[in-house]
């Protein structure tokens, strides 16, 4: 019996990689899966009984199954297991295979990788896989980097598989390296924001307007119907109103507050510092789930350290409840664009440094669809940065000047409010702070200039010399007059 070869590989049957599985062979193309555990691989095969899986339980026979080039892809457990399975796999791999790896790996080690991989012809790509488990079934945003030339013979299954905005699929070529799981990264990072603010606004209608998780529920509803359309807000609306089948309750109001986290945030912000890209409101909320994490010592200070009475704020908030909300909304989005805008701009930051050319109305249009921060939004962002692709900051433009200008009042306002509650807003003051920073002329940094030189002679540039000449200044008695020299960066 002649056994046809398989179009495609993949290793890694757990919710991500069975996933795909399912959406390839939706797609038509044949899939062969091997998996570490045997019985996971057999429990999948049975499940499915489709004769389009080709179900494998040694590595080598998994590889002879495929055509030629092979391509393979990986949705493995990030991190060593991606090391293993390379050295698993690299002696059954022809020059020219195309190995893939769809899971959260860190960029640097994806670099490694396809360096390491491109001295024996085997062309490696990072793909970022954004969508969760429901994005792998029926269409994911993916962000492919790495060997160039492996793009041609992963395209059209990726292309097949991804979600489609607009009758494209959420899919392109991001560059060499490790830029697609970079764009991944900080896709994620951006995620964790929008959820910290969307986590904030709802505790401020839970707590100081008191309102119950159904109500909250459409309002997260209703504003989804506006700008502040998608995956995340619609998705905050959805799960307020689902029931614990325990209890009866909200299911919401028995979830512990304690988050956890992979690391991409973590990453995230690791890169931003290296880099010297300002994500503040990325930062705010991956310290804001650290804090949340630490329940116990919450529990101890909520009983030590002194707060502003919670029923006098809500009290004070009664009869505006309708115009707080409407604050709250031009808030949330006007934070969210802070957001996006940090993100993007630390996107450019690292096309500029790794000299990746980033096409960043492309990321955006990638992002429209199939994964977790899709967003109207971004479908600005796609027209903005596709007809002016050497935008800074998109905050610079004049409909995101004018959409600021609206709600700047109403996000002081909700800030204002919070904080007199004595209402973490890490995110939403975040936000605020930094737009405050950006649009301000003079910032009161020249007194961090002169501290520095004052205690470490570290010298400051002056407001009536040309820039790049640096001056250390009298501070010290036994110092006489200013001493200057040009500074040789
Ligand atoms: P997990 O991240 O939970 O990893 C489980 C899979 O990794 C199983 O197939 C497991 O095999 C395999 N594995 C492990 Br663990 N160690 C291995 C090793 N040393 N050698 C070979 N295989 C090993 O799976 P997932 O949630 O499907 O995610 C897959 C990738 O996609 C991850 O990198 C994840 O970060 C990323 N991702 C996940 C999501 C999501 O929503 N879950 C979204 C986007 C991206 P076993 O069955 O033998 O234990």
């Amino acid at each position: 019996m002649i056994h046809q070869k398989a179009q495609f590989g993949i290793i890694g049957l757990a919710v991500m990689g069975a996933n795909l599985v399912l959406n390839l062979v939706s797609k038509g193309f044949s899939v062969a899966v091997y998996n570490r555990t045997a019985q996971r691989t057999l429990d999948f095969a049975k499940k499915q009984n489709n004769s389009h899986i080709h179900p494998y339980y040694s590595i080598q026979d998994f590889v002879q199954a495929l055509e030629r080039p092979r391509k393979i892809l990986l949705m493995v457990q990030s991190g060593t297991a991606v090391d293993e399975m390379i050295q698993q796999l690299e002696p059954y791999l022809d020059p020219g295979d195309i190995l893939a790896d769809g899971g959260n790996s860190f960029f640097e080690d994806t670099e490694r990788r396809c360096t390491l991989l491109q001295g024996k012809n085997i062309l490696y790509a990072g793909v970022g896989i954004s969508g969760g488990e429901e994005g792998a079934l029926h269409g994911p945003s993916m962000m492919p980097g790495g060997n160039p030339a492996s793009w041609d013979c992963l395209r059209p299954f990726f292309e097949a598989a991804s979600a489609k905005v607009a009758g494209l699929p959420c899919c392109a070529w991001i560059g060499p390296g490790g830029s697609g799981h970079f764009v991944k990264m900080l896709h994620n990072g951006i995620e964790y924001a929008f959820m910290q603010l969307i986590a904030e606004a709802y505790g401020l209608m839970r707590d100081l307007l008191k309102m119950s998780p159904d109500e909250i529920s459409r309002v997260f509803g209703s504003w989804n119907q506006k700008e502040l359309r998608s995956f995340l807000v619609e998705t905050a609306s959805e799960v307020l109103v689902c029931k614990d089948p325990e209890s009866g309750d909200y299911l919401i109001n028995r979830i512990l507050d304690k988050p956890g986290q992979k690391g991409t945030g973590k990453w995230t912000l690791i890169q931003a510092l290296e880099s010297g890209s300002p994500v503040p409101v990325i930062a705010e909320a991956v310290f804001a789930r650290m804090t949340a994490a630490d329940k116990p010592r919450r529990m101890i200070l909520h009983d030590i350290l002194p707060g502003p009475d919670p029923e006098a704020a809500h009290a004070s908030l009664s009869s505006g409840k309708k115009d707080f909300l409407e604050d709250l909304e031009k808030a949330l989005y006007a934070s969210v664009l802070c957001v996006y805008a940090q993100g993007f701009q630390m996107l450019r930051n690292a096309s500029v440094q790794h000299q990746w050319e980033l096409n960043l109305s492309e990321i955006a249009r990638i992002w429209r669809g199939g994964c977790i921060i899709r967003a109207d939004i971004l479908t600005d962002l796609q027209n903005l940065f596709s007809q002016n692709p050497g935008l800074d900051n998109f905050l610079e433009s004049r409909y995101f000047t004018q959409v600021l200008g609206k709600a700047q009042d109403s996000w002081r306002r909700v800030v204002c409010r919070g904080i007199s509650a004595g209402i973490s807003l890490s995110a939403f003051s975040s936000a605020l702070a930094a737009y405050d920073a950006i649009r301000t002329q003079n910032l009161p940094a020249n007194m961090i200039q002169a501290l520095r030189d004052s205690f470490g002679a570290h010298m400051f540039e002056r407001t009536d010399r040309p820039e790049g000449l640096f001056f250390h200044g009298p501070w010290h008695n036994s110092e006489a007059q200013i001493s200057s020299t040009v500074y040789n960066a």
